[in-house]
């Protein structure tokens, strides 16, 4: 395949992931980073081994010979940065939520197809191989017709009044904050799963913290735990800890979720549960790599990845031979493997989510908030 360079805007939690997994691909470049300050650029550069370090993210988009962008900012600068980006010619992969609003989705999606640059926004949490496991089974009509949906999305890492992350305040990351950083993967992923949209949604959203103790400079994601700042400002707090949402999707299939930053003890619990008219599937990111299948009139399964007993579709998603982990960053090496090929060739096919999944994930959120605040269903 084509050699690739390509660049990232945004160098915290994310920059790290990103830049491990781009490495793995083997024909893909990371030759340039762009962060809110030169220093900060440069200190991720040096750590990285990156040639180029800028404090400007418009220098980057000026050099004719990156191919594509990593947007790895904060949500409410996704938007901007990749107009701008699409403007200077460049592909873009965007972290999800894809922006703030479903407005800017729109935009950020005519904008990318009117030039023809491939676009795609990193759910990269479908690229479990089991999960593809899922996806194919149910695809094959081995669970059936799919009746209910259930899971969760929960972590403790914003427990304490004393936790701090740019996701708390809704300038930097819009209205919706534990429903946009966790509850977009998992409506996205049960949608790419069953096959079925969200039709109807009933949210419920809770704050705990009403105030925030934020520490005067950023804290990375996850970074803080057991951390304490000395120097600390009170502020209101305007997006929610918890949430919990009812779903109806497709003809006559329902559901529930919830998703919460506070639940102690729960580090990344991605659940989802299938329930079909045949048999369930359900499956855990904590156990990555194993799926329970259940049954009614037989004993259950425990399956365990292994790329030589899953439907073929799914063995595409793993690397390694079966009791060899593949995890979470190995989710965004096959995602990016796929966006890739498109970006080297156009004619390649689109086998990762785009700016139209992210759209349609601005506007579930939408409806979370509109269905919250009116305490009532709300079709979508
Ligand atoms: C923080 O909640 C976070 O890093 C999310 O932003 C990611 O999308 C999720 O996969 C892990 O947790």
């Amino acid at each position: 395949m084509r050699r690739l360079k390509t660049a990232f805007i945004g160098t915290g939690f994310m920059g790290k992931v990103h830049a491990d997994a781009i490495r793995r691909l083997g024909n893909v470049e990371l030759a340039a980073v762009a962060s809110a300050t030169a220093a900060e650029a440069q200190a991720f550069a040096s750590s990285q081994g990156i040639p180029t370090a800028t404090g400007d993210y418009r220098q980057i988009l000026a050099d004719p010979s990156i191919d594509a962008v990593h947007i790895l900012t904060p949500n409410a600068l996704h938007f901007p940065m990749t107009m701008a980006a699409l403007e200077a010619g460049k592909s873009v992969l965007c972290e999800k939520p894809l922006c703030v609003t479903s407005a800017e989705a729109q935009k950020m999606l005519d904008a990318a197809e009117q030039r023809k640059l491939a676009h795609c926004v990193e759910h990269n949490l479908r690229y479990y191989p089991v999960v593809q496991q899922v996806r194919r089974m149910i695809e094959a009509g081995e669970l059936g017709e799919v009746l209910i949906v259930q899971g969760t999305y929960s972590q403790d890492w914003l427990l304490y009044d004393t936790d701090w992350n740019w996701r708390i305040e809704a300038g930097e990351n819009g209205p919706l904050r534990a429903m946009g950083d966790i509850g977009s993967h998992w409506m996205d992923l049960i949608q790419h799963v069953t096959g079925l949209k969200i039709s109807a949604l009933c949210a419920d959203l809770q704050t705990f913290h009403r105030t925030r103790k934020r520490p005067r400079g950023a804290v990375e994601t996850f970074t803080a735990k057991t951390k304490t700042h000395a120097d600390t400002v009170d502020v209101p707090v305007d997006t929610e800890d918890f949430g919990a949402v009812l779903l109806r999707l497709g003809g006559r299939a329902r559901g529930a979720f919830t998703v919460s930053q506070m639940s102690a003890g729960c580090k990344n619990k991605f659940a989802i549960e299938v329930y079909g008219t045949k048999c369930g599937a359900a499956w855990n990111q904590e156990r990555p790599d194993e799926l329970w299948i259940g049954h009614r009139n037989t004993p259950n399964q425990l399956i365990v990845k292994d790329p030589s007993l899953l439907l073929p579709a799914a063995a595409s998603y793993a690397d390694l031979p079966g009791g060899h982990g593949e995890g979470y960053d190995d989710t965004h090496k096959q995602n990016f493997r796929r966006f890739y090929a498109r970006v080297a060739d156009p004619s390649a096919p689109v086998e990762y989510p785009t700016f139209a999944d992210g759209l349609l994930g601005m506007h579930l959120l939408e409806k979370v908030h509109e269905s919250a605040q009116k305490q009532a269903w709300v079709t979508v």
